[in-house]
């Protein structure tokens, strides 16, 4: 049947280790750190942790840079801490995937070290190697974190590609070698007993081979390569053959991060008739607020944002499987985003969290969401630790850009907004460590932690929990279809999921006004409906519906 499988039914915690629980007092989160707070995700309900990258690493990338696939990062323990954090989630019914980062290495790498050696030896060709042209690149792309996507070696008079960091060299999947190494790892690491894969920017892997310049665009120095590595030529057939030869022998959840794929795209990686992926992360409701680049911070007009969901809610339908985020380790926290963080923290982190757990696909939980944890507004640079972010505040910086002007969009899209500590109670650091943190924590900790939300029974965390509780009771939830409702309201998103049996109705104002819905036909309509979901204490449903400022309800039958 459409929605039996486990995944289909799950819903997923990532966990950032850096920044979750440091045990050992070394200002770095840790695996024993994720143990001892094993019963806290149990106790929201979550069925899957995603881990994000724990092997060896030297941290240019915060771990998305492997030095090693086979060893774990000593910071974060052994490969028996490992194996003992995989056995204590598996007894409490937890399953865990592992973020696999396969688009590139560490320059670290030892494939990597070999490859630069000489021209002509095996592992050369691992990588993408090209000569310049008259002292320059070998074409025009820039990288994601700034600068030229090409690197100059001297020792063999050659550059090779990175997409991201220079630290992070693009793998050459045309290489057949080089994709049976990394099966064999996928395997090695199902063989210890972990539960699938979040597949980082998995569908950069296969490039146009020529490599051709891309289009520079209006006060851009370096041109924009992504049509010839996003998707590329070759990308189903390397998908295809990752599940023939590793996936099809395990029984896994995979999921992968996809910018710049469509939903004509996403169709196709993931029906099932097509052997690839289970599902993946677009990256389109995460780019209406921005225009050119991500710094460049326009407000969401929320029809944008409604429209966008229907087009992936109904297109996958049936069809393929969306997941669901609103939050992960490189975007902003969605309550400073599209909530309000200050007067109304409480009501828009459960509206956001409402509107999203409704919806049909594998919800996503990123860590301290489910406390409604904040932006950060650091007053220093020195106090930020994300490559990105530091190597944007100095271009722009050199350009002559006014430093409270690049400050502000840190506050608004940095990455470290998500990588400040976990907020466990109101101690020093937020309980996070007994040492100095990597990073600093969120002021707001003393407010805003774990502990004051377990106390409370009209938490964020308790909504949380309510919610993945009732994608567990009522099977329209993972199964029904979807029908946005008032498709030109700027404020409200109203969406309608049924079944053959049961059908949600869910209102959710996203502004700070109060909301009337003057539709005596659905007000009709919805006394005959229950209210399974509220974020003000009691729900008021007289001639006309006034949803309060971020007001969230569903509605049920
Ligand atoms: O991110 C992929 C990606 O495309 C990023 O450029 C993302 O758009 C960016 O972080 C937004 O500012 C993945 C990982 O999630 C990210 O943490 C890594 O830095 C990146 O890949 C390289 O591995």
């Amino acid at each position: 049947k459409q929605c039996e499988e486990w995944w289909k039914r799950s819903v997923v915690y990532q966990i950032y280790p850096r920044s979750f629980l440091d045990s050992d007092g070394d200002g770095i989160g840790d695996l024993q750190g994720i143990v001892s707070k094993l019963d806290y995700l149990h106790k929201l309900g979550i069925d899957v942790i995603w881990l994000s990258p724990i092997y060896d690493s030297p941290n240019d990338d915060n771990g998305y840079d492997i030095r090693d696939y086979h060893e774990i990062m000593q910071e974060f323990g052994t490969m028996d801490d490992f194996e003992y954090l995989l056995e204590e989630a598996h007894t409490r019914g937890m399953k865990i995937i592992m973020d696999l980062v396969v688009n590139h290495t560490s320059d670290e790498h030892k494939w990597f070290l070999e490859s630069k050696k000489s021209k002509d030896q095996h592992y050369r060709d691992y990588y993408i190697w090209r000569s310049g042209e008259n002292d320059k690149e070998p074409n025009n792309w820039g990288s994601v974190f700034g600068g030229p996507a090409w690197e100059y070696d001297e020792q063999t008079d050659e550059y090779y590609l990175h997409i991201f960091s220079r630290k992070q060299p693009d793998l050459n999947w045309e290489n057949k070698n080089v994709r049976d190494e990394i099966y064999r790892m996928m395997a090695f690491w199902l063989n210890k007993g972990v539960d699938g894969f979040r597949m980082d920017v998995i569908n950069f892997i296969s490039k146009v081979p020529n490599l051709p310049d891309g289009i520079v665009r209006e006060g851009m120095i370096y041109g924009d390569g992504s049509l010839y590595f996003m998707n590329g030529p070759r990308i189903h057939e390397f998908l295809k053959e990752m599940n023939s030869e590793v996936l099809s022998k395990y029984d896994t959840l995979t999921v992968g991060e996809m910018p710049g794929a469509s939903t004509d795209d996403a169709i196709l990686y993931t029906d099932p008739s097509n052997n690839e992926l289970n599902m993946v992360f677009t990256f389109e409701h995460m780019e209406l607020d921005s225009r050119s680049d991500k710094w460049d911070y326009q407000p969401l007009h929320l029809v944008d944002l409604k429209k966008n969901f229907e087009k992936w809610q109904t297109k996958l339908h049936n069809i393929g499987w969306n997941s669901l985020y609103w939050n992960n380790h490189d975007q902003p926290r969605i309550v400073s985003r599209f909530g309000n963080d200050e007067a109304f923290r409480i009501e828009s982190a459960k509206m956001l969290a409402t509107c999203l757990h409704m919806l049909q696909g594998t919800p996503y939980i990123y860590q301290g969401e489910e406390i409604g944890m904040t932006n950060v507004k650091f007053p220093s640079i020195e106090q930020y630790k994300d490559l990105e972010t530091l190597n944007m505040f100095k271009e722009k910086q050199s350009q002559g850009v006014p430093v409270n002007q690049i400050m502000n969009s840190i506050y608004v899209k940095g990455r470290d907004n998500a990588r400040t500590p976990m907020q466990w109670d109101d101690s020093k650091h937020g309980g996070f460590t007994e040492g100095e943190p990597w990073i600093e924590a969120n002021p707001r900790y003393k407010e805003i932690n774990v502990e004051a939300a377990l106390f409370d029974d009209h938490s964020i965390f308790y909504h949380y929990q309510h919610l993945i509780a009732l994608r567990k009771k009522y099977d329209v939830i993972t199964g029904g279809n979807f029908t946005l409702l008032y498709e030109e309201d700027p404020n409200l998103f109203a969406y309608r999921r049924k079944s053959d049996t049961e059908e949600l109705i869910v209102l959710c104002n996203f502004s700070e006004k109060d909301l009337s819905l003057r539709d005596p036909l659905l007000i009709e309509d919805l006394k005959q409906y229950r209210v399974i979901v509220q974020n003000y204490q009691e729900v008021v449903l007289a001639e006309t519906l006034t949803l309060r400022p971020f007001e969230g309800l569903v509605f049920f039958r």
